[in-house]
């Protein structure tokens, strides 16, 4: 049996606006996610939008009794900034007595709450304004911090700040599956270094509030492996790396942006505006943890036709088809689950061995009514999957990674922006027809056994 460390966090991750439904009631004000909803329903998959998630507004009592009943004893679910400051100033009365009893729930419960600050959830207000294209979002982004910490300062002590900052960074400036979905490496760059700093300015009103606990951020990570050992593969690698985990990792565990970093932007003319003090504020406030969400490594091989100075990504490194792999192939992701082993070594060995947790980790399957049988899903994939995860990094803490949870994704199917219900990943089954009913699935089950042995 391989046996996991004491108190170790056994737990699922899921966001306010996949959640908690009542996107526009109960005081909240809209987020870019509503707003894009209302002006291009078409993207979303079967045009289901933000409004209706999984009602955990009206549903977290049972919720967290469900989540018991699987032996979780951790859970991260994020605030909603846009319900608890509809305006970015005043404190919506409603949210708070939401949040203050949902959290008291889960800790009657002997489930510990690890609130995050923004999943991806732009409040509409600030996004006329700019979003994080403006420096104001720095500064309204401390206030927020700072009312979160004297609100619930008391029942929550494990906070992070952002969820999988570089999503929003590259979904919404490079991509085309976040508002504003446009292509801009000049506003990315502005973007992704506001976003830092605003994570930086919550760490700061955290150790001012001077409220008991720990700050961490939750990032993700998709490790980059290279075509060959070519020096220019290697390069590509290297590349990959600096973009995909040190653009945030270095400064927020180290307390620097890196040099490589600042240079490959400079050259390119995309030196983002900064003010004078940013850098004192990046070395001040490292994190007390991290939390790493992994799904998919990175193949990585060198440009074809590079550019430089480099004019996009795709001038560092191109993707490249590892003929071995194996994919999920509802999600078109390859599932390699030795990345987690070397992500823990990475931790150990470079960044101080720091605190860390597999904050989200799991399966994304399309259509799985097909896998139901005597009225439950049959998703042995799912624990095939987390088994070979849990092994990986069950090898990495034997090792001397001081990692301290593994968290799924996640506990009720939820709905996940333009893909909203497409891909179902949770222990619980959550039906459409039938208002959002859960039924246990038999990952539950194995998650259960998992957690009452602290290992398989
Ligand atoms: C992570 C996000 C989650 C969730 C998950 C599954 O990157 O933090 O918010 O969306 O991915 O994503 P999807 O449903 O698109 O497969």
């Amino acid at each position: 049996m391989k046996k996991f460390p004491d108190n170790f966090l056994w737990g699922a991750a899921a966001s306010a606006p996949q959640t908690e439904g009542h996107g526009s009631t109960d005081g909240k004000s809209p987020t870019t996610w509503d707003k894009w909803f209302e002006m291009a329903p078409e993207k979303f998959f079967n045009q289901i939008g933000p409004e209706d998630t999984s009602d955990v507004y009206d549903l977290y009592q049972e919720d967290v009794n469900r989540m018991k009943e699987i032996g979780m004893n951790s859970y991260r679910t994020s605030i909603s900034w846009a319900r608890l400051l509809p305006d970015g100033e005043t404190l919506n009365p409603e949210a708070v007595d939401f949040y203050r009893s949902y959290f008291q729930c889960l800790l009657d419960n002997g489930i510990e709450p690890i609130m995050n600050l923004f999943h991806f959830d732009m409040p509409w207000w600030l996004m006329k304004k700019g979003g994080w294209e403006t420096r104001e979002s720095v500064s309204a982004f401390g206030f927020y911090a700072k009312t979160v910490f004297e609100e619930f300062g008391d029942l929550v002590h494990r906070w992070s700040t952002f969820n999988e900052p570089l999503v929003h960074i590259e979904a919404a400036y490079l991509q085309e599956f976040h508002y504003p979905a446009i292509h801009d490496i000049k506003k990315a760059v502005q973007v992704g270094y506001h976003t830092l700093l605003a994570h930086f300015e919550a760490v700061k009103a955290f150790r001012e509030s001077g409220k008991i606990g720990e700050i961490g951020i939750i990032l993700n990570v998709t490790p980059a492996y290279a075509r060959s050992n070519s020096d220019e593969d290697l390069q590509a690698k290297e590349y990959a790396d600096l973009i995909a985990i040190k653009s945030f990792i270095d400064p927020c565990v180290l307390g620097e942006i890196p040099s490589k970093l600042i240079d490959l932007t400079k050259a390119a003319g995309l030196t983002p505006q900064t003010q004078e003090g940013d850098k004192a504020l990046i070395k001040e406030y490292p994190v007390d943890f991290l939390g790493l969400n992994y799904y998919q490594p990175m193949r990585v091989q060198a440009p074809s036709n590079p550019n430089y100075p480099i004019t996009s990504l795709e001038d560092l490194f191109e993707p490249y088809i590892w003929p071995e792999r194996r994919m999920n192939p509802y999600r078109g992701w390859e599932i390699y689950p030795k990345a987690l082993y070397d992500m823990a070594m990475l931790i150990k060995n470079e960044y101080r061995n720091i605190p860390w947790y597999v904050s989200e980790n799991g399966m994304g399957v399309e259509g799985e009514e097909k896998f139901i049988k005597d009225g439950m899903v049959q998703d042995d994939y799912r624990i095939e999957f987390m088994e070979e995860h849990l092994a990986e990094l069950h090898r990495g803490i034997t090792e001397g990674s001081n990692c301290f949870g593994y968290h799924t994704w996640t506990f009720v199917d939820c709905w996940s922006w333009l893909n909203a219900y497409k891909n179902r990943y949770g222990f619980y089954r959550v039906d459409l027809e039938n208002n959002f009913a859960r039924s246990l699935k038999k990952s539950g089950l194995w998650f259960k056994e998992l957690t009452e042995n602290n290992g398989f």
